[in-house]
């Protein structure tokens, strides 16, 4: 019996497994002989699994695999043809309409092997930043919350916090329901440790039901009551004046807008939606719970003013001086796999690798790096811009991996359109029954989970090795070969990739030579860097570690 041990591939828990086998022989393994459980020793998940995970090998049964690159009309096309076509077609369109004619859209399920190569290959060569991923559904309001609080993209929380903290605050999320290991560890942390758990959510969810303090507040009103609570913590002398004076700026700015809601809890609490008695309840619990974690998802996120109360939740972890320091401060619970190893790869239009931004200092080093003359030189258009572009006929050519817009996008029957009427649409796919599939002018086959192998980072910033453990089926390939092929057949250098683990080095060495240039910068896996092919397949899940200590923060935490 030898066993792979890989990622689950369904939710940002990013949960260890381990498929074994009863075949000597792992090429041709026949489904029958395996059987997957929860990989003991990944850090995430000590072995559990929720139903989801439980039944991963299920998923192998899928009905109608892609396993050829196909034409709109159904033909069949060899990989050299398709990868000259989608060259030629993306040539053509950015020679006659310019590097913004072109659009990459990616998914938090890539794996970051993918998604560095698909970036370098956009912002880099094409010249386009019109780079953007389905994880700005989810995550974009906390990125730009983090970016602003803390100068960058970077979770101050992880799960160990969990069995460290007196209180948990779950912040517009399921967590039962959509990260359900998580949420199997603060029960088992709430019953060992007393821990309170609140939840704030206007709907009575599973998870509302398991909680000590339920508010299920208006929905939008997180923000005025964080930022009540700002207020509050302010007027009941909880507030850690020497450490807002020593690392935060901002703090004079904003006091007095919520001292303003907080000097009326009765008619803060109508504004909330809560009885005066529960706002009261949880404020308190606030100061007396030492040790605060709050976590927040979708119902944050994916509000309008999304960035506005993420940023209000860590005002109040800042006020407290309770960021950095086990079981308190503010976490963020990505949905997707590899949400966080797209973002750290520069996955969105607003960014460029390793957490750079678009200054010249920035610019001029990929530039340097990738050895270009020059890379993209501002932000491109994020998810919603890049479609309503497509709509405008601004974009003439588009590559969408691994999501499917036509149901996830908002105005589905407007995003369908807009790509029946695109000039030249590829989708990287491992099924040809997606809305968008559908409507491809070249169609490529992925590879699935259980045959792609590369790295994925999870919601606590854990890097881990997602193992194949299938022979890929026909002629379905990783995504970052098939960018590379198009990429080489454009005439550039620089995509003679031909293994994960070179992609996955030269990101490392990026990482390495950008912590390097900029002292300041905290994202840096150059411990990863020149990892050998060996040590590359044996890789263990590395997390991320961020000092938020005095000692090594270099920048001020800012209230916004
Ligand atoms: N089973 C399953 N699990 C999944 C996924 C899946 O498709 N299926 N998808 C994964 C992905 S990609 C994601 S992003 C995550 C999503 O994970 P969650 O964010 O936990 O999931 P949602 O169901 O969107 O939950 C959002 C919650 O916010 C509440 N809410 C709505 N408006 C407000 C508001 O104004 N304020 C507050 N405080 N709450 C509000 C809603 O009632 C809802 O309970 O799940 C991941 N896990
Ligand atoms: N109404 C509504 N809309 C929503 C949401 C909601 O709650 N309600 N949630 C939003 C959120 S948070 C998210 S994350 C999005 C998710 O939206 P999508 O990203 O569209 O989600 P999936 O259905 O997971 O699409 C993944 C696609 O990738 C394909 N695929 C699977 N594995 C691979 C692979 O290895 N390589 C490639 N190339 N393709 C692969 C699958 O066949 C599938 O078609 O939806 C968003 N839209
Ligand atoms: S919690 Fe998420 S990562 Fe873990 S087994 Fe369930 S779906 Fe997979
Ligand atoms: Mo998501």
């Amino acid at each position: 019996m030898s066993a792979i041990l890989s990622s689950c591939a369904y939710c940002g828990v990013g949960c260890g497994i381990s498929v074994s086998s009863t075949q000597a022989d792992w090429e041709n393994v026949d489904r029958s002989n395996l059987t997957l459980t929860g990989d003991i020793n990944h850090p995430a998940n000590h072995g559990h699994l929720c139903a989801k995970g439980e039944r991963l090998l299920d998923s192998l049964a899928q009905p109608n695999v892609l396993r050829y690159p196909i034409l709109r009309s159904g033909k069949p096309i060899n990989w050299d043809d398709a990868s000259s076509l989608i060259a030629d077609k993306f040539a053509n369109t950015i020679a006659e309409f310019g590097p913004d004619s072109v659009a990459l859209y990616l998914s938090g399920q890539l794996l970051t092997e993918d998604y560095y190569v698909a970036n370098k290959f956009a912002k880099g060569y094409l010249k386009t930043a019109n780079v953007d991923t389905n994880s700005r559904l989810c995550m974009s309001s906390a990125v730009s919350a983090m970016q602003g609080s803390f100068g960058e993209d970077v979770v101050p929380g992880c799960y160990d916090d969990i069995e460290h903290a007196d209180v948990i605050v779950l912040i517009g999320a399921n967590t039962a329901w959509t990260h359900p290991v998580l949420f199997q560890r603060i029960l088992a942390a709430k019953k060992a440790n007393h821990s309170q758990l609140v939840v704030i959510d206007p709907i009575a969810t599973a998870t509302a039901k398991q909680a000590d303090i339920h508010l299920a507040i208006k929905p939008g009103a997180d923000l005025a009551l964080f930022h009540g609570l700002l207020g509050f913590l302010a007027d009941s002398n909880s507030v850690n004046h020497d450490y807002i004076t020593a690392h935060t700026q901002g703090y004079d700015d904003i006091i007095e807008s919520a001292q303003q809601l907080s000097c009326n809890l009765a008619s803060l609490a109508k504004i909330v939606g809560v009885s005066l008695a529960t706002l009261t309840q949880f404020y308190q619990l606030f100061i007396d719970g030492n040790k605060v974690l709050s976590a927040s998802c979708q119902g944050v996120n994916q509000s309008v003013i999304g960035t506005e109360i993420t940023q209000a939740i860590i005002h109040c972890h800042l006020a407290l001086g309770h960021i950095g320091q086990a079981g308190c401060g503010f976490f963020s619970l990505t949905g997707q796999p590899n949400a966080m190893g797209g973002r750290e790869v520069g996955g969105l239009a607003t960014q460029l690798a390793c957490h750079m931004g678009f200054s010249a200092p920035e610019q001029q080093l990929l530039t340097n790096f990738w050895q270009v003359d020059g890379v993209a030189n501002k932000k491109g258009l994020a998810a919603v811009d890049m479609f309503d572009a497509l709509a405008e006929g601004k974009i003439k050519a588009i590559w969408i991996m691994g999501t499917n817009p036509v149901v996830s996008l908002p105005n589905s029957n407007k995003v369908a359109l807009a790509l029946a009427d695109c000039p030249f649409v590829v989708v990287s796919e491992i099924s040809p029954d997606s809305d968008t599939a559908k409507l491809a002018d070249v169609l490529l086959p992925a590879q699935g989970w259980s045959e792609k192998c590369g790295t994925v980072t999870n919601s606590e910033r854990t890097i881990s090795r997602q193992r194949g453990f299938m022979m890929p089926k026909g002629q379905s390939k990783p995504d970052w070969w098939a960018i590379s092929q198009v990429a080489q057949k454009m005439g550039f250098q620089g995509f003679e990739f031909k293994t994960n683990a070179s992609v996955f080095n030269e990101f490392a060495r990026l990482s390495a030579q950008v912590k390097q240039t900029f002292a300041g910068k905290v994202f840096d896996i150059s411990g990863l860097a020149n990892l050998t092919q060996q040590e590359y397949d044996h890789l263990a899940p590395t997390q991320l570690t961020y000092r938020f200590s005095r000692a090594h923060w270099p920048k001020r935490f800012t209230f916004i």
